[in-house]
């Protein structure tokens, strides 16, 4: 067993403790008697520091050519890419997730800075003709200030490179508060930012809790932006707390992502993409396929199948190459899956396998669940409608294409969904009709690529977006630049 890692905040370019000297600790939840790490417990004054460093490294990075911030992205890429395998290891001791989806995080984090360093050299903006002669027009980008990053413990590398990158390649500076229980990848990702040159200030990284170091920085007035990725209900809190200073505000919240498995689909590949889907990091992404509405014509085939392979799923330790789902995140994650398959089972769903949590022998000490599948659910029933955030799948049956459609779009949330068939001119149809960020085709809800934007609609998102260029627009706002060198009063049509 590996001795707990003692960790610091990092703020100005020093590693250190809280002011409090308080600390907490971040347990593997495959086997809660391993301490993976020590962090300490920030407060309003740990932030206070971290705001006030990184605005004092604001001018002077903001100056800095993008190409020269660049360069400091392509050598954090590689520095990542050297160590995958020691830092994808301590992600899955951290928060559970098999290995080989730890490396997967990982390695979005790398594409990441691949990505967001060629920005360095584009960020385009526009130029356009003006109404007048010997008018110039251009519109280019502008940093926003000290952005306040908060990160979920999910993708705990991928993540938080998905809000530092943009942020830093359009010039802000930056204080992130990575989840209180996965700090550990997002205190490596930074301390290979620093190791890669990054001026002092221009990222600080503060440990803590949402209700003490988040809260800090939600109401600090030199935050700028705060970039938010967790729960709707805290997402809205959130939204409330930056809306009397006008904060900008990017939001990337829950999801009730649907498969939809239409009777022409290759069911094998079908039923592949479900498990994938539902099962995939313990169901523990907001991307997670947790309902799969399939066509009455296959739905039985598809159910035994699918039942057939959630029951042959090897629970375990994430870093036992054979294990193929890990442990949910904590204790209160456990309870709500419970509850949920509870609900399920009150409201008439039909549990075909699963739907207990594993609690004996090498399970005893870890927050273990079975892969739990529901069939004939009611689109209207609790399983159907609200995010789980586990490994329980609702299977609801459908009649027609068009009735999956509309079942896949009756929720609130708009993330993800995926349609499984043959049939070229319903994937259109699809593809044009889900109220969605992000859609697939014969692949499951899930593995969202970096270089397109990442976001959802309805209470996913509030219309911004991560990954992607698009994410140029939620780190930076637009400046429009008119110069006038006819050397004369000039009044456009429109101001006569
Ligand atoms: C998340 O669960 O918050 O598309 C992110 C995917 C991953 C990212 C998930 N690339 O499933």
């Amino acid at each position: 067993m590996n001795s707990p890692k003692i960790c610091k905040n990092f703020i100005n370019g020093e590693w250190v403790d809280a002011v409090s000297e308080a600390v907490f600790e971040d347990r593997n939840p495959a086997d809660t008697n391993q301490v993976v790490s020590v962090f300490p417990r920030s407060d309003g004054r740990d932030v206070a520091l971290a705001v006030e460093a990184a605005a004092a490294a604001f001018p002077r990075w903001r100056l800095m050519p993008a190409p020269r911030r660049a360069e400091i992205l392509y050598r954090a890429a590689q520095r990542l890419a050297e160590r995958k395998e020691e830092l994808a290891a301590d992600m899955t001791r951290e928060m559970g997730k098999v290995l080989e989806e730890a490396r997967g995080d990982v390695q979005e984090a790398i594409d990441m800075a691949y990505f967001m360093a060629g920005e360095g050299r584009r960020q385009y903006g526009q130029t356009t003709p003006a109404e007048l002669p010997n008018k110039f027009a251009m519109s280019l980008r502008s940093p926003l200030g000290v952005c306040g990053l908060i990160t979920p413990w999910n993708f705990p590398m991928a993540i938080p490179s998905w809000k530092i990158l943009p942020a830093l390649i359009c010039g802000n500076t930056v204080v992130i508060k990575p989840a209180e229980d996965a700090p550990l990848s997002c205190y490596h990702f930074v301390k290979i930012l620093a190791e890669a040159g990054l001026p002092r200030g221009v990222v600080n990284l503060v440990a803590g809790f949402g209700e003490e170091a988040g809260e800090a920085i939600l109401a600090h007035p030199g935050v700028k932006m705060i970039s938010f990725t967790g729960s709707t209900d805290v997402g809205r809190h959130v939204s409330e707390r930056c809306a009397p200073q006008f904060k900008r505000l990017h939001l990337e919240m829950g999801g009730k992502n649907v498969i939809m498995v239409m009777e022409d689909c290759n069911l094998e590949l079908a039923v592949d993409g479900a498990v994938w889907g539902a099962f995939g990091t313990t169901g523990q992404r907001c991307t997670a396929s947790s309902r799969i509405v399939v066509h009455k014509e296959v739905y039985i085939e598809f159910l035994e199948h699918l039942v057939e392979r959630a029951r042959a799923l090897r629970v375990g330790d994430g870093l036992d190459p054979a294990v193929q789902m890990g442990p949910l995140i904590n204790r209160d994650a456990a309870d709500k899956v419970s509850q949920y398959v509870q609900s399920g089972i009150q409201e008439g769903a039909r549990l075909l396998s699963g739907g207990h949590a594993l609690t004996d022998g090498v399970f005893a000490n870890g927050f273990f669940f079975e892969p739990t599948v529901f069939a004939n659910v009611q689109p209207g029933m609790r399983i159907a409608q609200e995010e789980i955030f586990g490994p329980v799948v609702s299977v609801i049956p459908c009649d027609s294409f068009e009735a999956a459609i509309e079942i896949g779009n009756n929720v609130r949330y708009g993330l993800s969904a995926s349609i499984y068939t043959q049939d070229v001119n319903r994937a259109f149809v699809a593809m044009r009709e889900m109220e969605t960020g992000i859609f697939y085709v014969n692949a499951p809800t899930i593995g969202a690529e970096i270089h397109l934007p990442f976001g959802g609609t309805k209470q996913t998102g509030n219309g911004h977006r991560e990954a992607g260029v698009a994410a140029l627009d939620t780190f930076s706002e637009w400046k429009s630049i008119y110069v006038d060198y006819s050397g004369r009063l000039q009044r456009a049509q429109i101001d006569s």
